[in-house]
């Protein structure tokens, strides 16, 4: 296993307090589903063992997201909002990741379309010693509850082929759920530079290369109406991303 290299961290001022977990939801335009998953995921952390706390991640949304998350008086567990100057849902989980202490960071969809409570699995992982754990629709014992689009199901289907040239021992690199070792996740998510919803890829390839393994937990997981993915913008984008990245190996 590679050592994983100090750097200089960022200034307290510019971080947020240490806990246990920090759940980070990116967070663009989600007035509608950012609600019901902020209270349940709030209830159910309220509930474990861990200190937690949740991070949302607004990039300029321009509906009422940031509204939503003023209504909730008394969070039973830190709830911190922050912005990110850069759009995309990776740039937004990225700029969560640099700016946590926590000792386990991950991230999660304001749909909520994978059920919490995965994280009791994935935490008992973490704190076992793996480097990444993250939610799979495409391993044993996972079951979609409902399914997504053709469209979208044809089009995983060539990115998945695609990020196994990648990260070939990983079957999905897709599902929105995914957690880490903090100073690990910390470290390489510098190196990153995707932007947009392959930045997954990008980052799990880190962890591979830094000598640490992925380990794949199987969810039931179901997709959420008012995605904010378009096939043809994030699509396109996506798969140039990817090969970029496949490239670059
Ligand atoms: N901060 C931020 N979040 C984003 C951006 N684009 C997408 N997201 C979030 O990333 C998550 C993607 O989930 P979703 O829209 O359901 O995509 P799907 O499940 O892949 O169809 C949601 O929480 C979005 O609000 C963005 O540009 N900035
Ligand atoms: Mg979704």
């Amino acid at each position: 296993m590679v050592a994983v290299r100090a750097r200089e961290p960022l200034p307290r001022w510019l971080t947020r307090p240490a806990v246990d977990l920090e759940l980070i939801i990116p967070a663009f335009n989600e007035q509608r589903r950012l609600p019901s998953t902020i209270d349940s995921t709030l209830d159910y952390l309220a509930a474990r063992p861990w200190k937690s706390a949740v991070v949302v991640v607004d990039n300029n949304s321009v509906d009422g997201t940031l509204d939503t998350l003023a209504r909730v008086a008394d969070p039973p567990v830190g709830l911190h909002v922050i912005g990110c100057s850069d759009q995309g849902k990776g740039a937004a989980v990225r700029r969560g990741i640099v700016t946590s202490s926590a000792r386990y960071i991950g991230f999660a969809d304001a749909d909520n379309a994978t059920p919490i409570d995965t994280l009791d699995r994935v935490m008992e992982l973490l704190r076992a010693g793996h480097g990444a754990v993250i939610a799979s629709r495409h391993t044993a014992g996972a079951h979609l509850e409902v399914e997504q689009s053709a469209l979208r199901r044809g089009g995983g289907l060539l990115f998945r082929t695609l990020a196994h040239l990648t990260v070939p021992g990983v079957a999905d690199t897709q599902c929105g759920f995914k957690f880490f070792s903090g100073p690990l996740v910390r470290e390489i998510a510098r190196d990153c530079r995707i932007d947009g919803f392959a930045f997954d890829v990008e980052l799990l390839a880190h962890v591979v290369r830094a000598g640490h393994d992925v380990v794949e937990v199987p969810v039931d997981w179901s997709d959420v109406p008012g995605s904010t993915f378009s096939a043809r913008r994030d699509g396109l984008r996506s798969m140039a991303d990817l090969l970029r990245l496949s490239l670059a190996r």
